[in-house]
């Protein structure tokens, strides 16, 4: 496990945001607003709380991460690459033809990358899939922990609660789930397409502990990864609250962002509002001093 602090973690989430615009300005197609708003969330989880190897990603005492709602692939790419998993280069090849970043992600065997178990991007599946290696690793005695990220709006899924229910019936104390509280989704606000509040009372009812934070605090944030880590007898869901786009005031907490790129002026203005760091950017526009 990789144990940065909490300023090298928020330092590594605004590089991991620059990385996000830059990806996405080369590509010219993508989802901009949800990876933006999880840079927190992905920098704290594999600097800090997941208990990983980037050199061996399928060491057997590893815990199993999931990314259910795959159209937030940029910032998994992103933290995939700054982890180690595979060269920070590759991510200038996002959603170009035989590349391994595909629009969605895809697992190494099937031409993706190192550090992804399953494809995901048809929403609602990754809580079904994390159950499933949840009760296999208990059947085991094994001791690892299965984490899965969850959009808001991909909560619609009927899939999602039939798995929660699941989850809860065979007392899944390995498993956390994490869901972005964005309130967007593709085309309007989460609770203007299908209310989800009270959505912290819904998961409480399905038998699971709730624990509700600020999903841009990374101490806060960790905090309650090591809280639901410690909770013996029911899975724990982790509310995140975040915005989406977060760093860029023009994408703000707007879900017209969710599935667009910016435009070269945007990414300037972009890249100028996130400030620099100094872990080092995989690539230089030329409009960059
Ligand atoms: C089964 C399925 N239905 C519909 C879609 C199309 N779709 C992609 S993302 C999305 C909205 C997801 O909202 P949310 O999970 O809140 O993600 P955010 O907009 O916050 O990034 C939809 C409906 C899909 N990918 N899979
Ligand atoms: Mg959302």
């Amino acid at each position: 496990m990789e144990n940065q602090s909490t300023e090298n973690i928020k330092e590594i989430s605004r590089q991991l945001r620059r990385d996000i615009i830059k990806m996405l300005v080369i590509s010219q197609s993508g989802h901009s607003g949800g990876p933006l708003g999880l840079a927190e969330v992905f920098a704290s989880l594999y600097f800090k709380v997941l208990n990983i190897d980037p050199k061996n990603p399928n060491w057997e005492e590893r815990d199993y991460f999931f990314l259910s709602a795959g159209h937030l692939a940029p910032i998994w790419y992103a933290t995939l690459s700054r982890r180690g998993y595979f060269p920070i280069a590759e991510l200038s090849t996002l959603r170009k033809i035989n590349t391994r970043l595909h629009g969605h992600p895809a697992p190494h065997k099937t031409h993706g990358l190192p550090g992804i178990e399953i494809a995901s991007g048809a929403l609602g599946q990754g809580l079904s899939n994390a159950v499933g290696v949840a009760i296999g690793l208990k059947l085991d005695k094994k001791k690892n922990r299965v984490f899965v990220l969850m959009g808001d709006g991909e909560l619609n899924e009927g899939n999602i609660w039939e798995s929660m229910m699941t989850a809860n019936h065979h007392s899944l104390d390995n498993l956390v789930g994490i869901v972005d509280r964005n309130f967007c989704q593709i085309d309007d606000r989460t609770e203007n397409v299908m209310k989800l509040e009270p959505l912290a009372d819904k998961w409480k009812s399905f038998g699971w502990n709730v624990i509700e934070c600020d999903g841009h605090n990374v101490e806060e944030f960790i905090f309650s990864c090591e809280t639901a880590k410690k909770m013996k007898g029911a899975p724990t869901v982790i509310l995140a609250k975040t915005f989406m786009g977060n760093g860029v005031s023009f994408m703000q907490d707007d879900f017209r962002w969710h599935g667009v790129p910016p435009s070269t002026e945007q990414g300037k203005i972009a890249l100028s509002e996130i400030s620099q760091t100094s872990l080092g950017d995989f690539i230089k526009f030329d409009w960059e001093n």
